[in-house]
C-alpha cells in the first residue's frame, strides 16, 4: 500500500469523503488521490515521494510556479509581524490601490477569503445596488457553493452528476436563472419574461469549470448590451480568468467592462483570498459606507496580501511575463494538436493563453449540454495515463489544465512525448 493509499484509508474516517475539496478525491478518474507533501517551481511531490509535473497550480493561483523566493521572502516578513489582527493594515489599502491600478473597471474593492465567498457578496451588492432579486447565471459556469449558485453548476457538481445540490431550500435558488453559455437568445428570453426584476448576469467570461469553453464573437458583447439596456449589472466571475489571460483578466483580454468583478485564490499568490470590486457607485453600498452586510475577521489578512501583492507585482513588473507564458502554453497546446490529429479518438482541445482542456467528444464545445458529451471514461484512461508518466493534470474532465511560467520548454516538451505515447498505442 502507498502512503497516499493509507492517508486516504485514514481520511476517510474522518473527512467527508476523506478530502476537503470533492475534486481533489481522484473520484471521476478512479484513482486514489495523491497526498502532497510539498511543491517547487513546476512540481509536486506526493507523500511517497513521487515528483509530478503539475498542470494544476492549485487551481490557478500558482501562475508563478511553486515556492517563487519573493512570494516566500514576502509571507516570511509578514509572519514575522504577526498573523492576523482583525484591524485594518497598510497591505490592505495597497492591494486595494494596486489592483484598482491594474483593472480599469474597479474603482473600489473589497477583500475577502475565496472566490465562493466573493461571488456571494457580489451578487448581494448587485441585488442592493438595484433593488431587484432575480440573478442570470449559465449551466456549466462555477460561482462557488453558495446556495444561490448551486443550479446546474460546473467544476465538481457537474462530475458528481447533480445539477442541483441537496440541502439547498428551494427559496435560496427561485430566483437563479439558468442561461446556455454562448447562446444569446436563451438570455434575451430571460430578460422578455423578468427583465425589470434582474439584477444581475453572473459570467465566466471564458468558462473553466466544465472544462474550457471559450465565448464566441459576440457573446461577451450581446451580454454587455443587454445588461445596459434593462439596468442590470454585468458581473464577471474572474476566479479562474483573472490575472491569468492576462494582467486585466478576461475583461482586458476580451476589451469588456463589467460592472463587478470577482476574483480568486490568484490574487493571494497561494493564500485563502478573493475579493469582488467595480464601480464606485455600486461598491459604496457595501458596509460600512452602504446598507449592504458583508463582513469577515480574516478578511485581507496581512499574510495572505503580502503573499498577493508579491506575487501581482511580479506579474505587472515582469516584462513580456503573459506573452512568454501564452507563447510556451500555445506550443504545448498545438503540439498536442498535431498529435491528436493522427489519433483514432475523438477529441476537441480548447485552449486560451495558459488554460487549456481536451475532450473526448465528436462535437465542438461549446455549452454545459456539448461538454457533457464527452467520454469522461476515455478521460479517466488519459488521465490514469499521464499520472504514470508524472504528469499531474486535473482529476476531472470539467477542469481546466493550468500552465505556469515555472514550466520549462524541456518539459512541454516532455508532456508531448507523454500524449504522444498515450495517442499512438
Ligand atoms: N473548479 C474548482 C476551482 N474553481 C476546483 C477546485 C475545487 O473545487 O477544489
Amino acid at each position: 500500500m502507498t502512503k497516499s493509499e493509507m492517508l486516504f484509508e485514514r481520511g476517510i474516517k474522518h473527512i467527508p469523503g476523506g478530502v476537503n475539496s470533492p475534486v481533489r478525491a481522484f473520484g471521476s478518474v478512479g484513482e486514489t488521490p495523491r497526498f502532497i507533501a510539498s511543491a517547487k517551481g513546476s512540481h509536486l511531490t506526493d507523500a511517497d515521494g513521487r515528483t509530478y509535473l503539475d498542470y494544476v497550480g492549485s487551481w490557478g493561483p500558482m501562475i508563478l510556479g511553486h515556492g517563487h523566493p519573493a512570494v516566500l521572502e514576502a509571507v516570511e516578513q509578514a509572519c514575522k509581524k504577526g498573523l492576523s489582527f482583525g484591524a485594518a493594515t497598510e497591505a490592505e489599502v495597497e492591494m486595494a490601490e494596486l489592483i484598482c491600478s491594474i483593472v480599469p473597471s474597479i474603482e473600489m474593492v473589497r477583500m475577502v477569503n475565496s472566490g465562493t465567498e466573493a461571488v456571494m457578496s457580489a451578487v448581494r451588492a448587485s441585488r442592493g445596488y438595484t433593488g431587484r432579486n432575480k440573478l442570470v447565471k449559465f449551466a456549466g459556469c462555477y460561482h462557488g457553493h453558495s446556495d444561490a449558485m448551486l443550479v446546474k453548476a460546473g467544476s465538481g457538481v457537474m462530475t458528481a452528476g447533480v445539477p442541483d445540490s441537496a440541502g439547498v431550500p428551494s427559496g435560496c435558488t427561485e430566483d437563479t436563472l439558468t442561461a446556455v453559455y454562448n447562446d444569446l437568445e436563451s438570455v434575451e428570453k430571460l430578460f422578455e419574461a423578468y427583465g425589470k426584476e434582474i439584477a444581475a448576469v453572473i459570467v465566466e467570461p471564458a468558462g473553466a469549470n466544465m472544462g474550457v469553453v471559450l465565448p464566441e464573437k459576440g457573446f461577451l458583447e450581446g451580454l454587455r448590451r443587454i445588461c445596459t439596456e434593462h439596468g442590470s449589472l454585468l458581473i464577471f466571475d474572474e476566479v479562474i480568468t483573472g490575472f491569468r489571460l492576462g494582467l486585466s483578466g478576461a475583461q482586458g483580454y476580451y476589451g469588456i467592462e463589467p460592472d463587478l468583478t470577482t476574483f480568486g485564490k490568484i490574487i493571494g499568490g497561494g493564500m485563502p483570498v478573493g475579493a469582488y470590486g467595480g464601480r464606485k457607485e455600486i461598491m459604496e453600498m457595501v458596509a460600512p459606507a452602504g446598507p449592504v452586510y458583508q463582513a469577515g475577521t480574516l478578511s485581507g489578512n496581512p499574510v495572505a496580501m503580502a503573499a498577493g501583492l508579491a506575487q501581482i507585482r511580479l506579474l505587472r513588473d515582469t516584462p513580456g511575463f503573459y506573452e512568454e507564458l501564452h507563447k510556451k502554453s500555445g506550443r504545448l497546446f498545438t503540439g498536442m494538436e498535431e498529435i491528436l490529429k493522427e489519433a483514432e479518438k475523438p477529441w476537441q482541445l480548447n485552449h486560451i493563453g495558459s488554460l487549456g482542456c481536451l475532450f473526448f467528444t465528436e462535437q465542438p464545445v461549446r455549452d454545459y449540454a456539448s461538454a457533457k458529451t464527452s467520454d469522461t471514461e476515455a478521460f479517466a484512461r488519459y488521465f490514469s495515463h499521464m499520472l504514470k508518466e508524472g504528469i499531474y493534470l486535473a482529476p476531472s474532465q470539467f477542469e481546466a489544465m493550468f500552465v505556469s511560467s515555472a514550466v520549462t520548454e524541456e518539459e512541454i516538451d516532455e508532456t508531448l512525448t507523454a500524449v504522444r505515447r498515450y495517442f499512438m498505442k
